[in-house]
């Protein structure tokens, strides 16, 4: 069985903020295993995939040129549980409205520069995993700790 997966992508904004460190190092102290991980500047074919059920949005041409102005570190992560889990982290998705602790609670203000992207579904996850990563890019590896990663009583 596959384990479950997510895809997220730090945005260009907090790729400029000089975030990138900052936003891994919770999901790795999360503890959820990375399976894939690179920098990418995404076309705008690719953006308006992502983002196509925005498409009659108003704020759908904004925000192609925003995710598509520079580079987006975009990666895997697997996990019981992470695509919940990794939205909680994440926060609300106006950034004033996320709570403290969260990603967009901390480090962002503003909608449009809310920093991060992840998954909502596993239906979006399976999607945009196979739209961001041809399957050769996603390392299948077992953690040396794998039993403390499991959940137990
Ligand atoms: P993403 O998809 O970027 O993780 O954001 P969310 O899942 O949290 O939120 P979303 O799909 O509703 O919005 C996608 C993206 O569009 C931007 N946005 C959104 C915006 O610029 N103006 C708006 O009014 C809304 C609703 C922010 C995130």
């Amino acid at each position: 069985m596959v384990a479950e997966r997510t895809f997220i992508a730090i945005k260009p904004d907090g790729v400029q903020r000089g975030l990138i460190g900052e936003i891994l190092g919770r999901f790795e102290r999360k503890g959820f295993k990375l399976i894939a991980l690179k920098q990418i500047i995404p076309s705008r074919e690719l953006a308006e995939k992502h983002y196509g059920i925005h498409r009659e949005k108003p704020f759908f041409s904004g925000l192609v040129d925003f995710i598509t102005s520079g580079p987006v570190v975009a990666m895997v992560l697997e996990g019981d549980g992470v695509i919940t889990s990794a939205r909680t982290l994440i926060g609300a998705t106006k950034p004033l409205e996320a709570n403290p602790g969260t990603i967009r609670g901390d480090l962002a203000v503003n909608i449009g520069r809310n920093v991060i992207h992840g998954s909502d579904g596993p239906d979006t996850s399976a999607f945009e995993i196979g739209l961001w990563f041809q399957p050769s890019e996603i390392n299948n590896w077992s953690p040396s700790d794998q039993i403390w990663r499991v959940e137990s009583e």
